[in-house]
């Protein structure tokens, strides 16, 4: 509890996620040493999350690195000048260019690569080299969501908000615990308890019972992997029971008769038998969704993961058009922009676009640049592969590939193939430890701090970025640590480029919608290096507050804008959102005619994906306040499972799939199906050190090990045609106890 008197005084903004929550901070002798929340900031309310609150450990642990780093020939690191590391990355970098071409030279930008500038930079850098190999974790986390944006169309007027919402359907998401899936992400518990309070029906699709299925008024619980045959039922019952608004389908979409056509082999008994939930619960679930005057729908990782992500996505954009829950004229726009500029908004279709195919081409099973970016799950096979166009070396900026990228055994093959890896990271993650270089940050609150980059997530599904027009600047407020050298994540990208002598151009504006004002490149002065707050003038140039009117406040505030409301159509505009598009409907009619779920005699369990509370995917598993309760990531079963293998909570198991095995302590769980396995990745047990004398109870035992990603592969399972990627939830598993056959990878 925070009280007047013991509240610190610097008000600053926690980055240790890009949510970007006002806090307050204590700074003692030039160190921060505590950090709560500000009650008055409007967007936050006091809240905080346990991986902000360590923020002392994040900046000044044990495990945060102050120098960047080279291998050396015995395979230790030892550090190194910056200069020094630049130089030689360069110098390296050029022989592999002038050998391979620049496409020999890929970007992985990681969940940490969006705070700006950094991100933006190293798109720079790569448009500099001429390489168009940049990658990103998109397209690994919810790829299906922009290819479905893509086909279907988007709704220029937005959606109505979650905070006055009748309705909300959730599939595949929990964001009680990511929030990220509709509820608003910034505090998003302050806004779910509200929206319960006042009344709101939700509906969870989920296997689990998960904290937010737990305030819904209806929870389906099904077979997971099955959300495209639960989708297409539910818009069956919408046009069957005539439960769509006709006016708004009927001005505004095209293809209806094509859906139609293509949703009727699902059946609510067909849609009960495949997914095992009760028919008549599906049928109450669309009542109380589709007769709702205003609503709105989320996916998650859940549904992207699982087999046919992007036909769910697909199917949820068509359920959520034919309930007519978009934006009219007249209706306010929640969050009209602050720093991120942006034009009006009209009620009115923006026609569909190619979702793939663009250009570059990739070698391997057909797969494209697409609508979420370069396929990452096909990015260990382009290191692999060889001849022409193998990538040679790889930047990575803000991620771990070894604990993300699908299937970890040949993720690893590929770390260790490349000529060349950079890794930008403020710890010696297990990607890391492959690099040849090493190249740590300063953090914040060391340096400028802008919530542009969560505000710009605003576009890109509801419920993300703020709910309200909030901004927030705070300048750097402590120096790094002592001793330390270390570079913003942009001046690496700015200084390697300049030592390659190229001319580095800033893409400024966001891929958004037509009226928005015009993206542009402005050159950046390659003599006299800009500072971080220079690249923050030319991100926000032209937007609604002026970026110097935000610097005021040092820290959030709510800059309404009363006009803003959606504006009526455009009378010239003859877009519609597609709901027929032909290659979704031709993986329908393939779901249709797949056979039912028959289990799987060798591999009888399903993987599930899950987040955990206190870490964010791999990061702050070594933090030992984090992770003090559980310094693994637990697999969760229900008890009768349990039972029924003879394992006891507590036991170590063996997690088998037809590509790895990875271990974990099981944990007993109610909320889950029978049949299930429910695990985060990030992060696993390494049973090399267990078994070397760790100590069970230090975090390090643990944290380096393998996970889930282990085994996911696009070889043995369903792959995502477009997006390449394997299943990474609901994959078939077995469950042994014991060690069982060593894990393979990690
Ligand atoms: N505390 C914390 N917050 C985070 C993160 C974190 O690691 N920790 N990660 C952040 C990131 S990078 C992201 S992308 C977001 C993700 O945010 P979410 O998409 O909300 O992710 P999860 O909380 O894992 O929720 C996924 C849900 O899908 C369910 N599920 C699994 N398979 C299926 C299936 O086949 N069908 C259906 N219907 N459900 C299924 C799981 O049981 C789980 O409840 O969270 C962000 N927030
Ligand atoms: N099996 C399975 N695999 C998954 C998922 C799943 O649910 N199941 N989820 C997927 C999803 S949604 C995502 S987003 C990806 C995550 O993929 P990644 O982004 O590749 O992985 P993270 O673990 O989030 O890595 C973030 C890294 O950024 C570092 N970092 C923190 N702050 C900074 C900073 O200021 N600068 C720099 N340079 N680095 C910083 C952290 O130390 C950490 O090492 O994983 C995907 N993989
Ligand atoms: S949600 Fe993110 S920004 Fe907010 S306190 Fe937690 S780590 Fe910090
Ligand atoms: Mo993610």
């Amino acid at each position: 509890m925070t009280t007047a008197a013991n509240k610190p005084e610097t008000r600053g903004i926690c980055r240790t996620c890009m949510v970007s929550c006002g806090v307050f901070m204590e700074i003692r002798d030039g160190r921060v040493v505590r950090l709560v929340g500000d009650k008055d900031d409007p967007a936050s309310h006091g809240y905080t999350c346990s991986k902000g609150r360590d923020v002392a450990e994040h900046l000044y642990g044990p495990n945060r690195l102050l120098r960047p780093l080279r291998r050396t020939a015995s395979g230790d690191f030892e550090p190194i000048a910056s200069q020094t590391a630049i130089s030689e990355i360069a110098e390296c970098l050029r022989a592999i260019v002038d050998e391979h071409g620049p496409a020999s030279v890929a970007l992985y930008a990681g969940t940490y690569a969006l705070a700006p500038p950094g991100g933006m930079l190293s798109g720079s850098f790569m448009n500099a080299l001429g390489s168009p190999m940049t990658f990103s974790c998109g397209s690994i986390d919810q790829p299906g969501k922009l290819l479905a944006r893509a086909l279907h169309g988007r709704w220029h007027g937005g959606s109505p908000a979650f905070g006055e919402a009748e309705t909300w359907l959730f599939i595949g998401t929990n964001p009680a615990v990511s929030g990220l899936g509709g509820i608003p992400t910034i505090n998003p518990n302050w806004h779910l308890h509200r929206a319960v309070k006042r009344g709101i029906k939700m509906i969870v699709i989920d296997p689990r019972r998960t904290e937010t299925a737990k305030k819904a008024l209806i929870h389906l619980q099904p077979v997971p992997g099955e959300d495209a045959a639960i989708l297409a039922g539910m818009v069956r019952i919408v046009l069957e029971e005539g439960l769509y608004d006709k006016r708004f389908v009927e001005e505004n979409t095209q293809n209806l008769e094509v859906l139609r056509r293509y949703v009727e082999p699902f059946t609510p008994e067909l849609v009960a038998k495949r997914a095992d939930i009760p028919a008549a619960q599906l049928i109450e679930a669309v009542r109380v969704f589709a007769s709702a005057a205003t609503g709105g729908a989320s996916a998650g990782t859940g549904s992207n993961m699982s087999p046919r992500g992007t036909l769910a996505e697909y199917l949820l954009a068509c359920l959520v058009t034919l309930c007519g829950f978009r934006s009219r004229a007249g209706d306010p726009i929640p969050n009209p922009g602050v720093l991120v500029p942006q034009g009006p908004r009209r009620a009115q279709p923006l026609a569909p676009t190619a979702a793939w195919g663009f250009p570059p081409k990739l070698r391997i099973r057909g797969l494209s640049n697409t609508a979420c970016g370069l396929p990452t799950a096909a990015l260990a096979d382009e290191i692999l592969l060889e001849g022409e166009g193998q990538i040679r070396a790889l930047i990575c900026l803000g991620g771990n590939p070894l604990t993300a990228w699908p299937d970890q055994i040949k993720t690893r093959a590929a770390l260790e193939a490349l000529d060349l890896l950079v890794v930008l990271d403020p710890k010696l993650n297990q990607t890391a430890r492959y690099a040849d270089y090493v190249i740590p940050p300063k953090l914040t609150p060391e340096i400028p701090a802008l919530t542009y980059d969560f505000e710009e997530l605003e576009s890109h599904a509801p419920g993300w970025g703020y709910p309200l027009p909030y901004a927030a600047y705070r300048e750097a407020l402590v120096e790094p640590p002592e001793g330390s050298e270390l570079l913003e994540d942009w001046e690496f990208f700015y200084r390697l480029g300049r030592e390659l002598g190229l001319e580095l151009q800033l893409y400024v504006g966001i891929l958004r919608t037509p009226g928005d004002p015009p993206s542009r490149l402005v050159a950046l002065d390659m003599q006299n290096a800009p500072t971080t707050d220079e690249l923050f003038d030319i991100l926000t140039e032209g937007s609604r507050v002026p970026l110097a009117e935000v610097r005021k406040h040092h820290a959030g505030r709510v800059y309404e804008d009363p006009d803003s409301v959606v504006l009526p159509r455009d009378p010239n505009c003859e877009a519609y959102l597609e709901l027929g598009n032909e290659a979704m409907m031709e993986q329908l009619d393939a779901a249709a005619r797949r056979g039912d779920f028959e289990g799987d005699a060798e591999f009888p369990f399903r993987l599930i994906s899950r987040r955990q509370p206190n870490t964010l995917n791999s990061l702050g598993r070594d933090q030992p306040k984090l992770v003090r309760e559980r310094p693994h990531h637990p697999a969760y079963m229900h008890p009768a499972d349990m039972e029924a293998l003879g394992v006891e909570p507590g036991a170590l198991v063996a997690i088998t799939s037809r590509r790895a095995t990875v271990h974990a302590v099981v944990q007993a769980s109610e909320d889950l199906r029978r049949g299930l396995v429910s695990m985060s990745h990030g992060y696993g047990i390494d049973l090399d050190r267990l078994e070397a004398g760790a100590d069970p109870g230090e975090p390090q035992a643990y944290s380096m090990g393998n996970h889930t990603g282990a085994l996911a592969s696009g070889e043995f399972d369903y792959e995502e045609p477009h997006t390449g990627i394997p299943r990474m939830s609901s994959i078939p598993v077995r469950v042994s106890i014991g060690p069982g056959r060593r894990a393979q990878s990690g």
